[in-house]
């Protein structure tokens, strides 16, 4: 089986190339990325010299390069992680996510239309369901809950969706699309809150959260979502959306006072700023779809992810640290000085 697996420098498809590799020892794995300030060779450098795997540097909007790729590759399935994946960045910026977030998606498919594919998987996110209020524990979201965006993110992900189904009925196109709730663990990008809260408090700077801290996620360890997407891949029904999540909702102060306990730093790092434009409140998944019809159910419960998670980043200051030295600067100055 020959797999493209685009966005595989990035945080999850780095993890989904490596759960590939050790889980099904006889596929190829080819990783499309093309590298932008989210994507981390370094990452990779563990699967580089693996002969079942091939890195390209190609932006999935190339539609020259991506048909090339296919004739040389003949892939069997397509797995799409590329995408600009930071809400704060996408509120400056909607521009750039409209076009990998959408129009990528759309060259890929046409590939797959083009040169025949028995799957397209669409790596989707629970933000296309919009937010839930804080004072309703008793609703969720299932596959059937409308699409309600929030951000340019959220908007440029569902449209892609929509997008992928269209594909489907119109040209039957043998997709499925996954939609996952907030994942942590290795190789996540220091600007999104657990890598950043862990990295700024091993620092001793302050903890910016947003508002009182009171939104709250539904986090899950990035091994089950890998699992799950290999599930889908090969059991889940074509035409099909699968919600992944693990029940597991915390609120965004609670996850940085457990970085400070486990760190042994004080909580009066903990600086509240101006809320994020359009902040989603809450976000929880209803799962059931995913463990009756293909039997996936999360592994790591976050009272452990969360400790292997920080040991990782104590283990791995040498990656972070090229991260935080570069151009993150920047971004960090502009988006929290002054905040
Ligand atoms: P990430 O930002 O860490 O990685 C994205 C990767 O895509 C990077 O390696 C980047 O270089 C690559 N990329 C960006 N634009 C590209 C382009 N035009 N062509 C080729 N490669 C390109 O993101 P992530 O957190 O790993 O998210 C991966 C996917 O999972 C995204 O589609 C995201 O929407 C979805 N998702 C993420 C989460 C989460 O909690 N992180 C939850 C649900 C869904
Ligand atoms: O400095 C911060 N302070 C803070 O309070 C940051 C970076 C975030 N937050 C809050 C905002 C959110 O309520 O923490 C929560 C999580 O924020 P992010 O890590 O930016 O994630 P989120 O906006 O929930 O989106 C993530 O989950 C769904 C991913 O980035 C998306 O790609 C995925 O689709």
């Amino acid at each position: 089986m020959n797999i493209i697996v685009t966005g595989g420098a990035g945080f999850i498809g780095s993890n989904f190339v490596f759960h590939m590799l050790k889980a099904h020892p006889d596929y190829r794995i080819i990783c499309v990325d093309k590298l932008t300030y989210a994507g981390n060779l370094s990452t990779l450098k563990s699967v580089m010299d693996n002969p079942n795997f091939r890195f390209c540097k190609i932006d999935i909007c190339d539609r020259e390069a991506i048909y090339k790729l296919f004739e040389e590759e003949h892939p069997d399935m397509v797995v799409n992680f590329a995408a600009e994946s930071h809400v704060d960045r996408s509120i400056e910026n909607p521009q750039l996510f409209l076009e990998t977030n959408i129009m990528g998606t759309s060259v890929l498919m046409d590939a797959c239309r083009k040169y025949g594919i028995k799957r397209y998987h669409q790596v989707s996110t629970d933000e296309v369901y919009g937010d839930l209020p804080l004072d309703r524990p008793d609703l969720f979201f299932t596959e059937e809950t409308p699409i309600h965006t929030s951000s340019p993110y959220s908007s440029s992900k569902a449209s892609a969706d929509l997008l992928v189904l269209a594909y489907h009925r119109t040209y039957g196109l043998p997709v499925t699309i996954s939609r996952c709730s907030n994942n942590y663990g290795p190789y996540h990008f220091p600007e999104k809150l657990i890598p950043l809260m862990i990295i700024n408090a091993l620092n001793d700077k302050p903890l910016p959260v947003y508002g009182e801290g009171l939104n709250v996620r539904d986090w899950l360890y990035v091994e089950d979502h890998c699992r799950a997407i290999d599930l889908i891949i090969h059991k889940g029904r074509v035409g099909e959306v699968y919600n992944v999540g693990g029940h597991n909702e915390m609120r965004n102060i609670d996850i940085v006072k457990i970085i400070c306990e486990q760190l042994g730093k004080p909580e009066s790092l903990i600086t509240h700023v101006a809320d994020r434009k359009g902040h989603d409140r809450r976000y929880a998944i209803d799962p059931t779809k995913i463990h009756d019809e293909l039997g996936w159910e999360p592994e790591t419960m976050f009272a452990d992810g969360i400790k292997k998670t920080i040991q990782w980043y104590l283990d791995n200051k040498d990656w972070w640290e090229d991260i935080v030295s570069g151009e993150y600067q920047n971004y960090y100055k502009k988006m929290y000085e002054n905040r």
